[in-house]
C-alpha cells in the first residue's frame, strides 16, 4: 500500500498557497511541520466548545476539558508504547523535557566526577542543558565522535562508557544530518555500565515506530510541532520508578495534594511534573496529532519519506558542485547539503523567491557543522505531503541560485 498524497494534501490547509505566486513548496519540515484541518480542529473546538481549566471545575466544561487532555495523554502512551499515562509528562517540547530531566533527575544522581555522555550530532537542546549541569555539579561531559558520513563511531561510544557515565543523552534522528542512530545497541551497552539513557526523539516520532518497552530506554522525548502537532507541548516520557524517585521540576497549582506553610505533599504521577495550568489546547490538538499519524500510518509515511530521500539523493549526487553533509547507510528525511560558491543563506533566499522553503544554518547543531568545518548547510527535510515534483523545483530552483552566482 503507498500513501495517497494527493488526499493528504488536501487536509492541510496551508499548502493550498502560492508564494511569490509560485506553489508553495514546503520543505523545511524538520524545523516544524504543517497542521492538518483536524488538528486545526480540535484546537478550534477545543476553544469554542470546551474550554475551561483541567482537574479542577466541578462543572461539565472543566469534565470535558479534563477528559480531553487526558485522553490525549493516553493517546500519546499509546503511540509510543509506554506502559502507563502515569509515565506520560506534557511539557512545552522536547526542550524543556531535557531540560525536566537534567534539573530534577541530573541535580538528584550526577555529582562531582560524574560523567554524562552525549554525541556529536546532538541538537543544542541535548548539549546546554547537560553542560550547565556538569558546570553546576563538576561533573564531565564526555562526547562520542561521529565520522565523515555523520554515523557515530560506536567502537569510540563504546570506548568512553565506563562506571563514571551516569546518563547517556543520544539523537534518535538527527535532524542536521538525518542519520538514525543504532538506539537499541546503545541503551544495551550503556545500561551495562549502570548508566541512564535519554532519547531525543523529536525529529523520530513523525517518521519511525516507537516502543519505549522494547527499546527499554529511561527518558524518551519528542515535540508535538514535528508531528503535525502544535507547537508549545511535548512530552518527556520516564520510566515510572525514575519518575516516582525524581524531585518536581517546578512548584505550584495541580503539582501538589496538600500544602500547608510547613510541608508540601506533592501529587501522584504525572501531575507532579505538571505545575500549573498546562497548555490544554495544545495536548488536545497533539492528541489529534497523533489520531492522524495512526489513521494515516507512521509506516506508509516513513516509505514515502524514504522513497522521497532515494529520489533526492540521486539528483543531489547528479548536481554538479553539490556536497551532501549526512550520509549514513541509515538516515531518513534530511538531505543536507552546500553548494559550491553559494552560502546556504543565500540559497535558502534564492529558493524561496521560487516558492521553496528549505532551512539554511547550523540546525542548532553547531558541533555538526564544526566537525564538517562548515558556517552551515541548506537542508531540505520531507513530510507525509511533499511529493516527487516537489523535489524537482528544489532543484531547478538550486540550479538558479548556482547560474545567479556563476
Ligand atoms: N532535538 C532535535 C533532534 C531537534 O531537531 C529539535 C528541534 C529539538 C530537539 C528541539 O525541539 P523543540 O521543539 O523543543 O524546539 N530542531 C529544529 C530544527 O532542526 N530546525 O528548527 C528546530
Amino acid at each position: 500500500m503507498m500513501l495517497n498524497v494527493e488526499n493528504i494534501r488536501s487536509q492541510f490547509p496551508i499548502l493550498q498557497q502560492q508564494i511569490y505566486n509560485k506553489p508553495l513548496v514546503y520543505l523545511d519540515n524538520a524545523a516544524t511541520t504543517q497542521k492538518p484541518q483536524s488538528v486545526i480542529d480540535a484546537l478550534c473546538g477545543y476553544y469554542t466548545h470546551d474550554n475551561a481549566n483541567v482537574h479542577r471545575g466541578v462543572h461539565m466544561l472543566s469534565e470535558r476539558a479534563t477528559a480531553a487532555y487526558e485522553s490525549a495523554r493516553d493517546k500519546i502512551r499509546a503511540l509510543i508504547n509506554a506502559a502507563s499515562t502515569r509515565e506520560i509528562v506534557f511539557t512545552r517540547g522536547a526542550t524543556e523535557a531535557i531540560n525536566l530531566v537534567a534539573s530534577s533527575w541530573g541535580e538528584t544522581n550526577i555529582g562531582a566526577g560524574d560523567e554524562v555522555l552525549i554525541s556529536e550530532m546532538e541538537h543544542h537542546s541535548d548539549i546546554v542543558p547537560w553542560q550547565m549541569l556538569c558546570e553546576r555539579n563538576g561533573a564531565k561531559l564526555v562526547v562520542a565522535p561521529i565520522n565523515d558520513a555523520g554515523e557515530l563511531m560506536f567502537d569510540a561510544f563504546e570506548a568512553k562508557l565506563s562506571e563514571r557515565t551516569r546518563l547517556v543523552g543520544m539523537v534518535h534522528l538527527s535532524n542536521a544530518l538525518g542519520t538514525i542512530n543504532p538506539v537499541s545497541d546503545i541503551i544495551a551497552k550503556a545500561h551495562a555500565v549502570g548508566a541512564k539513557v535519554l532519547l531525543d526523539g523529536a525529529q523520530a516520532v513523525a517518521h519511525l515506530n516507537i516502543d519505549v518497552q522494547a527499546l527499554d530506554c529511561d527518558f524518551y522525548v519528542t515535540s508535538a510541532h514535528k508531528m503535525y502537532g502544535p507547537t508549545g507541548i511535548g512530552v518527556l516520557y520516564a520510566k515510572e520508578a525514575l519518575l516516582e524517585s525524581m524531585p518536581p521540576y517546578q512548584g505550584g497549582g495541580d503539582m501538589i495534594s496538600m500544602v500547608t506553610f510547613e510541608k508540601t505533599q506533592y501529587n501522584d504521577l504525572p501531575y507532579k511534573f505538571e505545575a500549573g495550568t498546562p497548555n490544554i489546547a495544545g495536548a488536545i490538538g497533539f492528541g489529534a496529532a497523533v489520531d492522524w499519524l495512526c489513521e494515516t500510518g507512521v509506516e506508509l509515511i516513513a516509505a514515502h519519506e524514504q522513497r522521497l530521500l532515494v529520489y533526492a539523493t540521486e539528483e543531489a549526487l547528479k548536481f554538479e558542485g553539490l556536497t551532501l553533509i549526512g550520509t549514513a547507510e541509515n538516515k531518513a528525511t534530511v538531505l543536507s547539503f552546500t553548494i559550491d560558491g553559494v552560502h546556504p543563506h543565500d540559497l535558502g533566499t534564492i529558493l524561496d523567491r521560487e516558492g521553496v522553503a528549505i532551512r539554511a544554518g547550523h540546525h542548532c547543531a553547531m558541533p555538526v557543522m564544526q566537525h564538517f568545518g562548515l558556517p552551515a548547510t541548506a537542508r531540505a527535510s520531507f513530510a507525509a505531503y511533499n511529493t516527487e515534483t516537489e523535489i524537482d523545483v528544489l532543484f531547478a530552483a538550486l540550479k538558479k541560485a548556482q547560474e545567479i552566482f556563476a
